[in-house]
This record gives C-alpha cells, sequence and structure tokens, in this order.
C-alpha cells in the first residue's frame, strides 16, 4: 500500500492512576439505598431458578421463600434484567453475570464486589449479601446514571406493602441528580490555547492517520479541569484534511481505561462492521473513501454516546473537492460544542447532558471557553477568510455569526451559496444542527475587531465567543 501523508498525533498518555480519573476502577459512591419490600412480579426474580422467568417469583413478604441458589443478572445496552432481585436471607450467594450488550459492562455491587462480562460472555461470582440487601450497578462511567442501576433484597426484611423497585435511576427520573457546577479553582492549570489554523490537506491519495485514545486532564476554561476523553490527547481531536477519491485509514490505539469507538461521517460503512468496541489496550484500524466534499464531524459512539461525545470525543474531516478548494489568504476551524462540568478534574456530568433542556456551563470554540476572546486570531483587512466551522454539539444548535461582516461565499452541508451570484446574496449567520458543518467566507473591509459568535446571545456569555482582529485593531488610522 502506498503510504503518503502520515500524520503523527502526538500525546501524553493519560495519567490515569487518579481516583477522579479512573472511576470504573474506584469503589463506586452510591445514590441509592438498598431496597427491602415487594413490588410487582414482573420486576422481581428470585434465586434459584436456572432462567429468572421460571423462578417462582417472590411476590409477598408472606410467601414462602425458595431455597437460595444463584443470583443471576443481565446486562444490556444500557440496563440490568432483572434490575430488583430477592434473596430469601442475608448470606454470600454464587452470581452468574451475562452480558448480551454490545459493549463489556461489570456489575459491581455495594460492597466492592465486581464482575466484567465481554459482550456474549458469561462470568461467575460470588456475592456477600447483608441484612438490608445491597445494591448495584455498572461502573463504567456513563452507565449507571443511563440506567444501569439495581438492587439485591433480601426477603426476611421484606415489609408487606412496600415498593421493592430499585430506585428510580436518575436518568429516569429526570436528571434531577446533577451536579451542579464547581466553583473555579485558582490553582488550576492554565489551558493551552489551541491554534486555530485550518491544517493543510494531506499529500497524496492514501493517508495512514495514527489517532490514539487518550483519557486526560484537560483545563476547559480558566480555574476548570475535566478529566477528558480524547482523540489524539485533544479537544477537539485533531482536524483531517483530505479530497475527494482519497483513501483514509486512520489506526486507532486505545491508551485509555475504557473501551471507545469512532464514527466518521465522511464514510460510509455499516455500523457493526466499523463503528466497533475498541477495549483498553486494543487497536483497530478504520478505513473510509472520502467520496464526499464537507466538513465532517467524526466521533466516539460507545454507549452512551451522549457521554463520550459530552466529554470530549469528537473532531472535524475537511473534505474538499476532487480540484480542491480556490486559495484563499487564511484559513481557520472552529468546533463548537459544549461542557457540562462534573466534579473538578471529572469527566463531564452525563445527567447534566442528557437534561431535555441541557443548560452547558460552557459553550465553546475549540474546546476552551472564551480563548478566543483572551486572545484573537489575527486577520488582516483586505484579505479573505475561510472558516471551517462544524457544530460538535452534542446537544445545541449554532448561529455561526462574525460581527462586522458579510459571509459571500457558504457551503453548508452541500448547499453552496457562491460568491458573484446573480442576486448577490449574502449570509449574515450559519445555521448548524448538531453534526453539521459549514465553510464561510469573508473579508474584514478594515481594520478593528470583528468578534464572532453564536448568535443565540445566552450562550455567548457562557463561553462561545471570539474575536478576529485585523490589521492593528483599530478602525480610525
Ligand atoms: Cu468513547
Amino acid at each position: 500500500m502506498k503510504r503518503v501523508g502520515r500524520l503523527i498525533i502526538l500525546g501524553a498518555i493519560a495519567a490515569l492512576a487518579t481516583a477522579a480519573c479512573a472511576p470504573a476502577n474506584a469503589a463506586p459512591s452510591w445514590t441509592f439505598g438498598a431496597a427491602v419490600a415487594p413490588a410487582s412480579p414482573g420486576a422481581v426474580a428470585a434465586v434459584g431458578g436456572a432462567d429468572s422467568a421460571a423462578a417462582p417469583a417472590v411476590t409477598t413478604g408472606n410467601a414462602a421463600a425458595p431455597a437460595a441458589q444463584a443470583i443471576q443478572v443481565e446486562a444490556f445496552d444500557l440496563g440490568f434484567r432483572p434490575a430488583a432481585i430477592t434473596v430469601p436471607a442475608a448470606g454470600t450467594y454464587p452470581v452468574t453475570f451475562r452480558n448480551t450488550g454490545a459493549v463489556t459492562h461489570d456489575v459491581t455491587f455495594a460492597d466492592g464486589t465486581k464482575l466484567t462480562a465481554d459482550p456474549g460472555a458469561t462470568v461467575t461470582g460470588q456475592v456477600d449479601i447483608p441484612a438490608g440487601g445491597e445494591t448495584f450497578m455498572c461502573s463504567i462511567p456513563g452507565h449507571g446514571p443511563a440506567g444501569m442501576t439495581g438492587a439485591v433484597s433480601v426477603e426476611a426484611a421484606a415489609m408487606p406493602g412496600m415498593s421493592m423497585d430499585p430506585a428510580p435511576s436518575p436518568a429516569a427520573s429526570g436528571g434531577s441528580t446533577a451536579a451542579a457546577a464547581p466553583v473555579a479553582d485558582p490553582n488550576a492549570p492554565k489551558y493551552v490555547r489551541r491554534d486555530p489554523a485550518a491544517p493543510a490537506r494531506l499529500a497524496g491519495t492514501v493517508h495512514d492517520i495514527d489517532l490514539p485514545i487518550i483519557e486526560k486532564d484537560i483545563t476547559v476554561a480558566e480555574g476548570f479541569v475535566v478529566h477528558a476523553w480524547t482523540f489524539g490527547g485533544t479537544v477537539p481531536g485533531p482536524t483531517i484534511r483530505v479530497k475527494v477519491g482519497d483513501t483514509v485509514n486512520v489506526h486507532l490505539t486505545n491508551q485509555g481505561a475504557m473501551s471507545h469507538s469512532i464514527d466518521f461521517h465522511a464514510s460510509e460503512t455499516a455500523m457493526n462492521h466499523q463503528m466497533v468496541e475498541i477495549k483498553p489496550g486494543e487497536s483497530f484500524t478504520y478505513t473510509f473513501k472520502a467520496n464526499y466534499a464537507g466538513v465532517w464531524m467524526y466521533h466516539c459512539g460507545t454507549a452512551p454516546a451522549l457521554h463520550h461525545i459530552a466529554n470530549g470525543m469528537f473532531g472535524m474531516v475537511i473534505v474538499e473537492p476532487k480540484d480542491g478548494l480556490p486559495k484563499v489568504d487564511q484559513e481557520f476551524a472552529l468546533v463548537q460544542s459544549e461542557w457540562y462540568l462534573g466534579a473538578q478534574g471529572a469527566p463531564a456530568d452525563y445527567l447534566k447532558a442528557n437534561e431535555t433542556a441541557p443548560s452547558p456551563d460552557f459553550v465553546v470554540f475549540n474546546g476552551i471557553a472564551n480563548q478566543y476572546k483572551d486572545t484573537p486570531i489575527q486577520v488582516d483587512a483586505g484579505k479573505r477568510v475561510r472558516v471551517f466551522v462544524l457544530d460538535a454539539g452534542p446537544n445545541l444548535d449554532s448561529s455561526f455569526h462574525v460581527v462586522g461582516t458579510i459571509f459571500d461565499n457558504v457551503i453548508k452541508e452541500g448547499i453552496e451559496l457562491s460568491r458573484g451570484n446573480a442576486g448577490h446574496w449574502g449570509s449574515q449567520a450559519v445555521d448548524l444542527a448538531p453534526a453539521q458543518g459549514a465553510i464561510v467566507e469573508f473579508t474584514p473591509v478594515e481594520d478593528g475587531m470583528y468578534p464572532f459568535v453564536t448568535h443565540a446571545f445566552n450562550l455567548v456569555t457562557h463561553g462561545a465567543m471570539g474575536v478576529f482582529n485585523a490589521g492593528d485593531g483599530d478602525p480610525s488610522n
């Protein structure tokens, strides 16, 4: 194979040892108490049967307890069947844990007992159930809040007339336990400003790109650190720029502590062919031919995909037409996205991100709040500027606008407003739903400041603002 245009994407291997950074390995903190009373038969499985449906269900506190045999629980994407299990008495029980989902899950009991199963696998172990019962959850980040919680109740302690259902998951109950915004830490590391320049198109027609998956702490706004999951060690991941007809081989190595995957919107492939789970330590090559021009999103699709995108796993692919784009004076790449903060140094808060009326702590361009307001992007009056814009979401639209300019050339999702069109039409803002991308072009007419925003102004005050500074920034000279 011709190996041309190899792009080595560097990034430090994540420091995975700190407690805040490795929730999958840390002792879980429990939101729910053990359920202790009977519930509807459909929600309850008693121990002892080879099949939970065939097992004698314990439906009231007066029913005879079946002989204790085993706890059987199945994990699917994303939940447990059954989520409420009854045992007749406190004691040690064998556990059979079956994963029928598409990604790795675990069942982690409140005492720390943990069984992990790959997709399709069944594992066994044992657990001590105390007299008060015990909750369990999947400890993989995002899975518990997405609904993977349950409880083992002890029948002897059950009280007639009380519900035995496990406490509803926070996700099911509307996310009422979503974290409050952390307080800015003056000792947090300073953020690293991302170079807004669009990369040059890769030379040649076949591209081999190394894209390590790295979990690491990133300062996303002054005073706020997120334990992000990344492609290539940055949020957004690196921008990949090719042209129609090129072949792109992306070599992924998962250096993180949990499973991830990748989905290139610029590609055409079956989901279960290339958007596959890449476990920690594993490598996978995702290959696609760039058949269509555009500004495309890539992202992690591992469940819950919302959490993986909200925690930084996205980036931009630019596919130019076969003959390339016309030359302009300067080109930039800007990705708008949201941060839903958990605790300092923790991953993004899934429950906040999952609200139907989401209220992000920050809305940002290129991963960091206000970075191009703090240090503007230098341009020149009278010189043509092209911006590749992507709305990575995960939830909110962008209305991309550059104050004091009119876009005379826009290509949005395959629709083109051409410079020099017969009606002399122009564009003031480009509307992008999550996962949509565009190319906009403009020319600052004089020296001065040209702020760029999403014209949803409630988001501007949350970090979605930058500045193009033309010339010396002073229109009066
Ligand atoms: Cu991921």
